[in-house]
Protein backbone atom coordinates (compact mmCIF):
# COMPACT_ATOMS: atom_id res chain seq x y z
CA UNK A 1 0.00 0.00 0.00
CA UNK A 2 0.95 3.41 -0.89
CA UNK A 3 0.34 6.52 1.06
CA UNK A 4 0.95 9.95 -0.08
CA UNK A 5 1.72 12.47 2.37
CA UNK A 6 0.97 15.90 1.46
CA UNK A 7 2.76 19.09 2.74
CA UNK A 8 2.68 19.20 6.50
CA UNK A 9 0.18 21.58 7.61
CA UNK A 10 2.04 23.77 9.35
CA UNK A 11 4.86 23.73 6.58
CA UNK A 12 2.52 24.70 4.08
CA UNK A 13 0.60 27.17 6.52
CA UNK A 14 4.06 28.81 6.99
CA UNK A 15 4.75 29.51 2.90
CA UNK A 16 1.64 31.05 3.02
CA UNK A 17 2.33 33.43 5.84
CA UNK A 18 5.51 34.33 3.76
CA UNK A 19 3.19 35.29 1.06
CA UNK A 20 1.14 37.65 2.94
CA UNK A 21 3.98 39.14 4.84
CA UNK A 22 5.40 39.90 1.59
CA UNK A 23 1.93 41.24 -0.34
CA UNK A 24 2.02 43.60 3.01
CA UNK A 25 5.07 44.57 2.99
CA UNK A 26 5.41 46.02 -0.81
CA UNK A 27 2.13 47.59 0.21
CA UNK A 28 3.19 49.65 3.45
CA UNK A 29 0.65 48.01 5.22
CA UNK A 30 1.81 46.58 9.14
CA UNK A 31 -0.47 42.88 10.55
CA UNK A 32 -1.30 42.55 13.36
CA UNK A 33 -2.75 38.91 15.17
CA UNK A 34 -4.42 39.01 18.19
CA UNK A 35 -5.17 35.78 20.02
CA UNK A 36 -6.79 35.64 23.41
CA UNK A 37 -9.64 33.18 25.14
CA UNK A 38 -13.50 33.51 24.09
CA UNK A 39 -14.41 36.67 26.38
CA UNK A 40 -11.20 38.25 26.84
CA UNK A 41 -12.11 41.31 25.46
CA UNK A 42 -10.58 41.16 21.37
CA UNK A 43 -13.52 43.35 19.90
CA UNK A 44 -13.72 45.19 23.13
CA UNK A 45 -9.98 46.38 22.96
CA UNK A 46 -10.05 46.59 18.98
CA UNK A 47 -13.56 49.28 19.80
CA UNK A 48 -11.73 51.00 22.15
CA UNK A 49 -8.79 51.61 19.99
CA UNK A 50 -10.58 52.32 17.12
CA UNK A 51 -11.42 56.07 18.69
CA UNK A 52 -8.05 57.06 19.05
CA UNK A 53 -6.65 56.09 15.94
CA UNK A 54 -7.77 56.97 11.92
CA UNK A 55 -10.06 54.53 11.46
CA UNK A 56 -10.32 55.06 7.71
CA UNK A 57 -6.29 53.91 7.82
CA UNK A 58 -7.26 50.34 9.61
CA UNK A 59 -8.49 47.22 7.86
CA UNK A 60 -9.87 44.40 10.49
CA UNK A 61 -10.38 40.56 9.44
CA UNK A 62 -12.80 39.21 12.25
CA UNK A 63 -12.33 35.40 12.52
CA UNK A 64 -15.11 33.87 14.03
CA UNK A 65 -16.45 29.59 13.61
CA UNK A 66 -19.90 31.67 13.24
CA UNK A 67 -22.00 34.98 12.98
CA UNK A 68 -20.45 38.61 12.21
CA UNK A 69 -21.44 40.19 15.50
CA UNK A 70 -18.00 40.83 15.88
CA UNK A 71 -17.41 42.42 12.58
CA UNK A 72 -20.65 44.85 12.81
CA UNK A 73 -19.32 46.15 16.10
CA UNK A 74 -15.80 47.37 14.75
CA UNK A 75 -17.72 48.39 11.12
CA UNK A 76 -19.75 50.88 13.36
CA UNK A 77 -16.27 52.57 14.77
CA UNK A 78 -15.63 53.53 11.12
CA UNK A 79 -13.23 50.39 9.83
CA UNK A 80 -13.09 48.35 7.21
CA UNK A 81 -14.08 45.06 8.04
CA UNK A 82 -13.87 41.47 6.53
CA UNK A 83 -15.94 38.25 8.68
CA UNK A 84 -13.86 35.21 8.27
CA UNK A 85 -16.05 32.34 9.69
CA UNK A 86 -14.16 29.25 10.12
CA UNK A 87 -17.10 26.74 10.09
CA UNK A 88 -15.88 25.35 13.28
CA UNK A 89 -12.29 25.33 12.91
CA UNK A 90 -10.75 26.95 16.07
CA UNK A 91 -7.94 29.35 14.60
CA UNK A 92 -7.62 31.17 11.44
CA UNK A 93 -4.51 30.47 8.95
CA UNK A 94 -2.74 32.27 6.89
CA UNK A 95 -4.56 30.94 3.43
CA UNK A 96 -7.58 32.54 5.05
CA UNK A 97 -5.58 35.72 5.42
CA UNK A 98 -4.62 35.69 1.63
CA UNK A 99 -8.15 35.04 0.70
CA UNK A 100 -9.19 38.48 3.01
CA UNK A 101 -7.06 40.89 1.74
CA UNK A 102 -8.54 39.97 -1.40
CA UNK A 103 -11.33 41.74 0.07
CA UNK A 104 -9.94 44.92 1.33
CA UNK A 105 -8.33 47.97 -0.19
CA UNK A 106 -5.02 47.89 0.86
CA UNK A 107 -3.73 50.98 -0.99
CA UNK A 108 -5.07 53.59 1.97
CA UNK A 109 -4.82 51.44 5.04
CA UNK A 110 -1.73 51.55 7.45
CA UNK A 111 -2.49 48.79 9.49
CA UNK A 112 -4.47 45.47 9.71
CA UNK A 113 -5.91 43.94 12.63
CA UNK A 114 -6.96 40.17 12.73
CA UNK A 115 -8.89 39.13 15.35
CA UNK A 116 -8.24 35.39 15.57
CA UNK A 117 -10.85 32.70 16.94
CA UNK A 118 -11.18 33.15 20.55
CA UNK A 119 -8.99 30.19 21.61
CA UNK A 120 -5.42 30.00 23.72
CA UNK A 121 -4.08 26.90 21.88
CA UNK A 122 -4.57 26.24 18.65
CA UNK A 123 -4.12 30.26 16.76
CA UNK A 124 -0.85 30.00 18.54
CA UNK A 125 0.62 27.07 16.29
CA UNK A 126 -0.61 28.97 13.01
CA UNK A 127 1.21 32.04 11.71
CA UNK A 128 -0.55 34.48 9.98
CA UNK A 129 2.15 36.78 8.03
CA UNK A 130 2.08 38.87 11.13
CA UNK A 131 4.37 41.75 12.43
CA UNK A 132 3.25 41.51 15.69
CA UNK A 133 1.56 39.10 17.58
CA UNK A 134 -1.11 39.95 20.60
CA UNK A 135 -2.60 38.22 23.39
CA UNK A 136 -5.86 39.40 25.40
CA UNK A 137 -6.09 37.86 28.97
CA UNK A 138 -8.66 39.26 31.34
CA UNK A 139 -8.11 39.11 34.89
CA UNK A 140 -11.11 37.23 35.07
CA UNK A 141 -9.76 34.10 33.52
CA UNK A 142 -8.04 33.75 36.58
CA UNK A 143 -4.17 32.73 37.35
CA UNK A 144 -1.49 30.89 35.65
CA UNK A 145 -2.30 30.60 32.40
CA UNK A 146 0.75 31.51 31.02
CA UNK A 147 2.18 28.75 32.47
CA UNK A 148 -0.73 26.31 31.17
CA UNK A 149 -1.14 27.84 27.37
CA UNK A 150 2.97 28.92 26.86
CA UNK A 151 2.88 28.66 23.84
CA UNK A 152 -0.17 31.61 23.33
CA UNK A 153 2.41 33.87 25.68
CA UNK A 154 5.70 32.66 24.25
CA UNK A 155 4.83 33.60 20.68
CA UNK A 156 3.54 36.95 21.12
CA UNK A 157 5.40 40.45 21.48
CA UNK A 158 2.62 41.88 23.68
CA UNK A 159 0.22 41.39 26.20
CA UNK A 160 -2.92 43.44 27.33
CA UNK A 161 -4.12 42.25 30.51
CA UNK A 162 -7.75 43.68 30.12
CA UNK A 163 -10.60 44.26 32.91
CA UNK A 164 -8.49 46.06 35.14
CA UNK A 165 -11.94 47.95 36.44
CA UNK A 166 -12.76 44.46 37.88
CA UNK A 167 -9.42 44.24 39.98
CA UNK A 168 -11.46 44.79 43.11
CA UNK A 169 -14.25 42.42 42.77
CA UNK A 170 -11.28 39.65 41.71
CA UNK A 171 -9.26 37.40 43.90
CA UNK A 172 -6.43 37.54 41.27
CA UNK A 173 -2.91 37.96 41.59
CA UNK A 174 -1.83 40.89 38.84
CA UNK A 175 1.27 41.09 39.47
CA UNK A 176 2.09 37.00 39.56
CA UNK A 177 0.48 37.03 36.50
CA UNK A 178 3.18 39.46 34.98
CA UNK A 179 6.02 37.75 36.65
CA UNK A 180 4.70 34.43 35.21
CA UNK A 181 4.10 35.74 31.85
CA UNK A 182 7.90 37.21 31.76
CA UNK A 183 9.55 34.00 33.05
CA UNK A 184 7.77 32.01 29.62
CA UNK A 185 8.61 35.17 27.84
CA UNK A 186 10.88 38.09 29.37
CA UNK A 187 10.45 40.59 26.17
CA UNK A 188 6.73 40.44 26.22
CA UNK A 189 5.63 44.03 26.47
CA UNK A 190 2.62 44.18 29.17
CA UNK A 191 -0.46 47.04 28.97
CA UNK A 192 -2.85 46.13 31.74
CA UNK A 193 -6.21 48.36 31.12
CA UNK A 194 -9.76 48.44 30.53
CA UNK A 195 -11.34 48.38 27.06
CA UNK A 196 -14.20 49.57 29.10
CA UNK A 197 -13.00 52.36 31.19
CA UNK A 198 -10.15 53.46 28.94
CA UNK A 199 -7.92 52.72 31.94
CA UNK A 200 -4.45 52.27 30.97
CA UNK A 201 -5.21 53.06 27.10
CA UNK A 202 -2.54 55.74 26.93
CA UNK A 203 0.72 53.61 26.94
CA UNK A 204 -1.09 50.85 24.70
CA UNK A 205 -2.32 54.03 22.23
CA UNK A 206 1.21 55.24 22.49
CA UNK A 207 2.96 52.21 21.71
CA UNK A 208 0.61 51.13 18.64
CA UNK A 209 0.79 54.67 17.30
CA UNK A 210 4.39 54.15 17.06
CA UNK A 211 4.46 50.83 15.96
CA UNK A 212 2.45 51.96 12.87
CA UNK A 213 5.18 54.72 12.26
N1 LIG B 1 -15.68 45.01 32.92
C1 LIG B 1 -15.12 44.86 31.72
N2 LIG B 1 -15.74 44.14 30.78
C2 LIG B 1 -15.14 44.03 29.57
C3 LIG B 1 -13.90 44.63 29.26
N3 LIG B 1 -13.59 44.31 28.00
C4 LIG B 1 -14.57 43.55 27.54
N4 LIG B 1 -15.54 43.37 28.48
C5 LIG B 1 -16.76 42.58 28.36
O1 LIG B 1 -16.42 41.22 28.16
C6 LIG B 1 -17.33 40.59 27.28
C7 LIG B 1 -16.58 39.96 26.13
O2 LIG B 1 -15.93 40.99 25.37
P1 LIG B 1 -15.57 40.82 23.84
O3 LIG B 1 -14.83 42.03 23.44
O4 LIG B 1 -16.79 40.47 23.06
O5 LIG B 1 -14.61 39.56 23.92
P2 LIG B 1 -13.91 38.76 22.73
O6 LIG B 1 -12.58 38.35 23.19
O7 LIG B 1 -13.96 39.57 21.49
O8 LIG B 1 -14.87 37.50 22.62
P3 LIG B 1 -14.93 36.41 21.41
O9 LIG B 1 -14.87 37.16 20.13
O10 LIG B 1 -16.25 35.75 21.62
O11 LIG B 1 -13.78 35.49 21.62
C8 LIG B 1 -18.30 41.69 26.85
O12 LIG B 1 -19.47 41.60 27.62
C9 LIG B 1 -17.55 42.97 27.13
O13 LIG B 1 -18.40 44.07 27.41
C10 LIG B 1 -13.27 45.40 30.29
O14 LIG B 1 -12.17 45.95 30.14
N5 LIG B 1 -13.92 45.46 31.49
MG1 LIG C 1 -14.67 39.07 19.62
Amino acid sequence: MKIKVLKPILEANESIADEVREVLREQGVKLVNIIGSPGSGKTSLLEKTLTYLSPEEIGIIEGDISTTYDAERVYCMGAEVVQINTQGACHLDANMIKESLQNLTLNNKKIIFIENVGNLVCPAEFRLGEDLRIIVLSLTEGEHKPLKYPLSFKSSQVLIINKIDLLPHLKVDMKGIIEEAKKINPDLKVFPLSSLSGEGFSGWIEYIRRFIA
